[in-house]
């Protein structure tokens, strides 16, 4: 892509109304715009990392044994009327009037539509168990949306659902589940702590926030140091020839006897257990939660299926839930610096950016159409005539991980540099070649110098 013709509207300044640094960061590097309080368009930019954090939680449901569907965004009040939550919710739902006095309402969570769905489709045991998922559109009408995307009032989801045939199941799916989420907060290059929760308007027994440590988090969370990154990380070598109910109960195990809770569900006497060098107490960003609530929706909806033994049992159900448009924001709180956002490689925009230090130098020029063409739509290329400071803030405050600086001296020696936005490793002077190498990519045909 050239930066040139594609609409990423930077911002030079900070926007005033932009407290913290996700905020900000999304505004001024083009990847989103307000439209109405807690309600944002998507720019081309934006999207993309959108688009990249939602097929990263689709491929570890699929891997998860979950299939994925698409429940409308606009639901019928009566569907609500059969669980009894449509006077409960209060004011965060947004209820709609169509032309005929029909009352609907834009959906804050799916839990009725989807037993209706399975009231239809499952009648016996042989039917379950099942765990259905969408990514879709979500309204809640907070009172007080604030930090951009990290408390919207429109917000992708990513919700499923389970269904089991008895307790025993549905444990096994919430393990699932749980063990499903550290894999994608791994792919997405942040660590997110399961923790004990409350269940709110959800309801039901058992629950577990996963939050990623940030000071500006709203919610107050208390873990035991031992429950440390590398443990939760170390899980997945345990299923890499599936899932079985004994490596399961380990995983869990592993990840849920440590001391980790929010502030609702925080317990004095336990934490008092917790010896004083591992208490770790600090503020974290909720990006996804998981509930176990038994029958409560499929008893009130009438949904039932009759057992191999003939007797009628009305199936265990569990939801589980991912702030995609929210991880947008809590990455960049958790992945910045002073001069811009520290994108992970698997969802940044653009994995490198091509800055071209001499627009209109033939060499330079040359050398950087070649690299853009190597390196296809995951490159961005900066071709406008603006000066190297410009290029540099930009590329820096957009985030690719990846830069690969071309200026006329370098190339007429045939030299890129190639830097690393992380820091991590120093930059280095690379031919062509060996910078596309570096970024994996096989380059037989050198470019010819004019
Ligand atoms: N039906 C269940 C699970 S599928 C459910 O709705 N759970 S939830 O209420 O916890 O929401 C799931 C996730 O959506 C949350 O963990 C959070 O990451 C995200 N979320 C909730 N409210 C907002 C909001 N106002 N703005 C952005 N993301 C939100």
């Amino acid at each position: 892509m050239r930066l040139s013709a594609s609409l990423i509207p930077t911002l030079k300044e900070t926007p005033a109304e932009a407290q913290i640094a996700s905020h900000r960061l999304m505004l001024r590097a083009g990847l989103v715009r307000q439209m109405a309080s807690g309600i944002y368009a998507w720019l081309p930019a934006g999207l993309r990392v959108l688009t990249k954090i939602a097929n990263i939680v689709r491929e570890e449901q699929d891997r998860a044994g979950a299939q994925e569907l698409l429940m409308p965004t606009i639901q019928s009040a009566d569907l609500w009327r059969e669980s009894g939550r449509y006077d409960v919710y209060g004011k965060e739902m947004l209820r709609i009037t169509d032309r005929h006095d029909r009352e609907l309402l834009y959906g804050p969570t799916n839990e009725e539509m989807i037993t209706v769905i399975m009231r239809e489709g499952a009648k016996s045991y042989r039917d379950l168990p099942q765990i259905l998922y969408h990514i879709q559109w979500k309204f809640r009408d907070e009172v007080r949306p604030r930090f951009g995307v990290l408390r919207g009032r429109e917000f992708l989801m990513k919700d499923a659902y389970s269904f089991d045939l008895d307790y025993e199941g549905a444990f096994l799916s919430y393990k699932k589940m749980m063990h499903c989420y550290t894999r994608i907060f791994q792919r997405l290059g942040v660590s997110a702590i399961p923790m004990r929760a409350d269940t709110g308007q959800i309801g039901g027994d058992l629950s577990h926030e996963f939050h990623i440590l940030a000071p500006t988090g709203e919610s107050a969370v208390f873990y035991d140091s031992d429950l440390d990154y590398a443990d939760i990380e170390n899980q997945n070598d345990r299923t890499k020839f599936g899932y079985d109910p004994k490596t399961l109960d380990v995983i869990y195990a592993s990840l849920t006897t440590k001391y980790a809770a929010t502030d609702e569900k925080h317990d004095l006497e336990a934490w008092a257990k917790v010896p004083d060098v591992r208490k770790r107490e600090g503020r974290g960003i909720e990006v996804g939660q998981i509930f176990y609530f038994g029958t409560k929706y499929s008893e009130k909806m009438g949904f039932s299926v009759v057992r191999k033994d003939g007797l009628r049992v009305f199936p265990e159900m569990g939801s589980y839930g991912v702030g995609v448009s929210r991880l947008v924001g809590a990455i960049i709180e958790a992945r910045h610096d002073e001069l811009g956002i520290i994108w992970p490689d698997s969802i940044a925009p653009f994995r490198v950016g091509i800055l071209n230090l001499r627009q209109g130098d033939p060499l330079t020029d040359q050398i950087c159409e070649h690299l853009h063409t190597k390196l296809g739509a995951e490159a961005l290329y900066d071709d406008r005539e603006e000066r190297a400071g410009v290029k540099f803030a930009e590329a820096d405050l957009m985030g690719h991980p990846w830069q690969i600086i071309v200026g006329p001296k370098g190339a007429a020696n045939g030299l890129v540099q190639l830097k690393r936005r992380d820091g991590k490793t120093s930059p280095r002077e690379l031919s062509v070649q060996g910078a596309l190498s570096a970024l994996g990519i096989e380059d037989d045909l050198p470019p010819r110098s004019v």
